[in-house]
């Protein structure tokens, strides 16, 4: 095969900043202050360390945004949008280096950050380059809320930062934006391209940190508006310390995606967009088809299919270009991973995994399927978050609807059908934010993206996810009419 990308460029990257990182503030580097280890989970090999930001830290972000938002905020759209193109060619420009920082921080397969996250990257800056340029025509009256603060997972690193800073500066807003603290080094890099394509000081601001971090931000009087990704836990937290402040909020949280395979979908290609649903970053995607409901009369059929397809799914180096499934975040996920998998396994569950090794050092897990199951058990109604697909059966579609339905979360759902009455009847049953046809896990900017339920609110991407952005017309503060 070909041979594993090299890790050289990031490893020279690293090096040039002493491979420790303080935050990046007013278009300046910090100092480094506390810091903690970041590795890489294939290996166990720290990275870097990077600075553990304290309440203070994150007020000086607060302040230097602040300051920042008067002037982007006077920019026209048209002159926002020339720095969003800007940033757009750069990550472009740079792609094999974020590519390859990315897998290394992260764990994901090289094919997947290099075909997948980074080129998202780009598009979602060249989408919303091209809304700035259209606000006051699409948005009449709306103005932005002013600073917001952002806090985001280390599944998709540079891709929810994307989600997360494009519509916000497209809007005119200003940013203080906290990575996860398993990956935060291609926000670092991206601070360093904020500088490099001239970025006016203070409008994008990267505080690292841990979870009282993100708790300072959270909390902070002077921030407008919170967007946050994450756990279904830590959003429940900030709904409720929000409350009342005033504060927009946004939140994109778990998931338990149903994937309905019906006795006349094509199977080999329902198999395919199975793999992609459960297996694409190691299951560890918000809006995974986790839960596999296969109707009952081509069940024996179907799971016969996918066993023989993970078998032929390649567990190892994520820098390895023909690898399928690289490494999982961090230890700890691992941990939690097999904890579930003991307690369902305990209620009964049956798992199947391959045959075959996985490497013996780092965060690996082979692929799983878990059969036997009710929807009772844990690993039915629980967010795994790993590479361990559920398998269940339905015989009428009305099950199919009621057990897609079955969860506390609403995030996405796919269906494989080639009745195209029936698939277009169960679509609009089925509660969940996207619903995908005979196909998976089909992101656009152009499309809003985000749950029901215990999978949040708001939406990003499209229409919706830029005006969450803006203060509408009918939002806005009123002054009080002069009197005559
Ligand atoms: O998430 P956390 P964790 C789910 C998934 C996973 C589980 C645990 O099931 O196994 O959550 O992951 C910051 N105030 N998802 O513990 O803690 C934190 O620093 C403010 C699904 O890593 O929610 C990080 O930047 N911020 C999800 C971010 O929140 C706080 C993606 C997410 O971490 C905070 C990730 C606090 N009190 C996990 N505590 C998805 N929807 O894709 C932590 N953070």
């Amino acid at each position: 095969g070909p041979a594993p990308e090299a890790p050289d460029q990031a490893i020279a990257w690293l090096d040039s900043h002493g491979r420790k990182f303080g935050h990046f503030i007013n278009g300046k580097w910090t100092k480094p202050g506390k810091t903690f280890a970041s590795d890489n989970p294939a290996s166990g090999d720290k990275l870097a360390d990077i600075t553990d930001g304290t309440a203070e830290d994150v007020d000086a972000a607060v302040k230097a945004a602040r300051a920042a938002f008067k002037s982007w905020s006077a920019l026209t759209g048209y002159e926002r949008g020339k720095y969003l193109y800007a940033i757009a060619r750069a990550v472009q420009k740079h792609s094999r280096l974020f590519a390859v920082l990315e897998s290394m921080d992260n764990g994901k397969p090289i094919r997947e950050s290099r075909d997948a996250d980074i080129p998202l990257v780009a598009r979602h800056f060249y989408h919303h380059a091209g809304w700035a340029t259209h606000l006051s025509s699409q948005f009449p009256g709306a103005v932005p809320y002013g600073v917001c603060g952002q806090i985001i997972p280390w599944n998709f690193p540079l891709l929810m930062l994307a989600w997360k800073i494009a519509p916000a500066l497209a809007a005119g807003n200003t940013v203080v934006l906290k990575p996860a603290e398993f990956t935060s080094l291609t926000a670092l890099l991206f601070a360093e391209i904020c500088e490099r394509v001239g970025l006016p000081k203070g409008v994008v601001n990267i505080v690292t940190g841990e979870g009282d971090t993100g708790a300072a931000i959270v909390n902070h009087p002077d921030i407008d508006k919170i967007a946050f990704t994450g756990s279904t836990e830590v959003g429940k937290i900030i709904r409720a310390a929000t409350a009342g402040s005033g504060k927009g909020l946004s939140l994109e949280l778990g998931g338990k995606s149903p994937y309905i395979v019906f006795e006349d979908a094509d199977l080999d290609s329902a198999v395919e967009g199975l793999v992609e649903a459960i297996w694409f970053n190691q299951g560890q995607v918000c809006c995974a088809g986790s839960r596999l409901l296969v109707q009952e009369s081509i069940e024996e059929r179907f799971i016969a299919k996918v066993k023989t397809r993970m078998a032929k799914l390649r567990v190892g180096d994520p820098l390895d270009k023909s690898v399928d499934i690289g490494a999982l975040v961090a230890p700890v996920q691992v941990e939690r991973i097999k904890d579930l998998m003991k307690k369902g396994v305990a209620e009964g569950a049956v798992v199947y995994e391959p045959d075959g090794t996985v490497p013996a050092k780092g965060c690996f897990l082979k692929p799983a399927l878990v059969t036997n199951v009710s929807p009772a058990n844990t690993l039915v109604s629980e967010e795994i978050f790993g590479p361990v697909l559920v398998a269940m059966s339905f015989r009428t579609p009305e099950e199919a609807v009621a057990l897609a339905n079955n969860t506390k979360y609403g995030l996405a759902a796919t269906l494989w059908s080639e009745n195209i009455n029936l698939a277009l009847d169960i679509a609009p049953k089925l509660k969940a934010g996207v619903v995908w046809i005979n196909g998976t896990n089909n992101f656009d900017a152009a499309v809003g993206f985000g749950g029901y339920k215990e999978s949040g609110y708001g939406r990003e991407g499209g229409r919706e996810g830029m005006g969450a952005y803006l203060k509408q017309s009918w939002e806005r503060d009123l002054k009080p009419a002069p009197v005559l």
